[in-house]
């Protein structure tokens, strides 16, 4: 592991993006599970998603000047569509209007201002018929009288769910970060058949990190994992919407990698009215409390439907820029 995070503990400050179907909604990334919306109704948003204004160097570079040096995007969130070209399924953006593999053109962008790319993969599927339906909390289909019945087979979600992450680590040359999103219940490591999983991804991309929710759920805020933690409790650990007080310690006291992800305001995904937005001045301190502690820092921002990031994150960013600048001066 320590050669392996060298990198990610020096480079200390990234960018989250939330981007997908939920995008056009604007209600945030768990609408479908909220409302529970079925498949049928939330296809609306499959045909209606053509974000004619993406441009991933322009996301590159304004993550650049705020110092960023590394991005993570959701190329699977938990609604299933993929913004990558997957042989696998059909609920992907190059079947959209805009046809096109935003994740390959995303990664392309990001390396050519010099940052390291990251992926998000979300373990959870509301799309894929053998994820489970019932006995899921949060499943949108959970309240279905249709599905009480329903036979799902979950080793099939299980080797779609492998395929799809060998095909990211296949196809789009060197990944830094692999983020996985979320163990819960009863599901989680070898439930995910994890080993077999891990194994696969150190074989394809061995300098690669990985986060440690294989093993953890998102509010496991302080642990890393320990039924395997040799081959799946993951690389560092990955608290959300809180800077861990002390750091983060193993068992023998020990510092352990972390990286605390956070929004800009009050959504992961993009949502039409924002509040709460934090300001520049708020964002420079939790950075500068998470490296204090021995963390990392990935602060989010939520594309909109056309595939903008917002004018209002695009001006927290650049202010981060000027604070940069300012003391690099001094
Ligand atoms: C959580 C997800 O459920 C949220 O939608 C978001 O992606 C956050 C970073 O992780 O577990």
């Amino acid at each position: 592991r320590d050669k392996r995070v060298k990198w990610f503990m020096n480079d200390r400050f990234g960018m989250f993006i939330h981007w997908g179907l939920y995008s056009i909604p604007a209600v945030g990334e768990w609408k479908r599970s909220y409302e529970r919306i079925s498949l049928e109704e939330y296809d609306k948003y499959f045909d209606a998603f053509n974000p004619v204004d993406y441009d991933p160097e322009k996301w590159a570079r304004l993550a650049k000047g705020a110092g960023m040096k590394y991005a993570v995007l959701t190329v699977k969130h938990h609604e299933g569509f993929c913004l990558f070209d997957s042989q696998y399924t059909d609920f992907k953006a190059t079947n959209t209007k805009c046809g096109r593999d935003l994740v390959r053109e995303y990664v392309d962008a990001f390396r050519k201002e010099g940052l390291k790319v990251g992926l998000y993969y979300s373990l959870f599927d509301w799309h894929h018929p053998d994820y489970h339906h019932y006995g899921d909390l949060y499943h949108p289909m959970r309240d279905n009288e249709e599905f009480k019945d329903y036979k799902y087979d979950i080793n099939r979600y299980l080797e779609y769910m492998h395929n799809q992450v060998r095909e990211l680590c296949t196809n789009y040359g060197k990944i830094d970060l692999f983020w996985f999103d979320n163990s819960y219940g009863d599901m989680v490591g070898e439930k995910w058949k994890a080993t077999e999983l891990i194994t696969m991804m150190r074989k394809l991309q061995p300098e690669m990190v990985i986060n440690n929710r294989l093993e953890c759920n998102a509010s496991a805020k302080g642990s890393i994992g320990t039924s395997n933690p040799t081959v799946y409790a993951g690389d560092f650990v990955a608290p959300e919407q809180i800077i861990p007080p002390q750091g983060i310690l193993d068992d023998e006291g020990m510092p352990l990698p972390w990286e605390a992800s956070c929004t800009m305001n009050n959504n992961w995904g993009y949502v039409t009215n924002p509040n709460n937005y934090k300001t520049a001045k708020c964002l420079i301190r939790k950075l500068v409390e998470c490296v204090s502690k021995g963390g990392n820092f990935l602060v989010n921002v939520s594309p909109d439907a056309r595939g903008r990031i917002p004018s209002q994150s695009e001006k927290v960013l650049l202010e981060i820029k000027e604070w940069f600048e300012e003391n690099e001066d001094s």
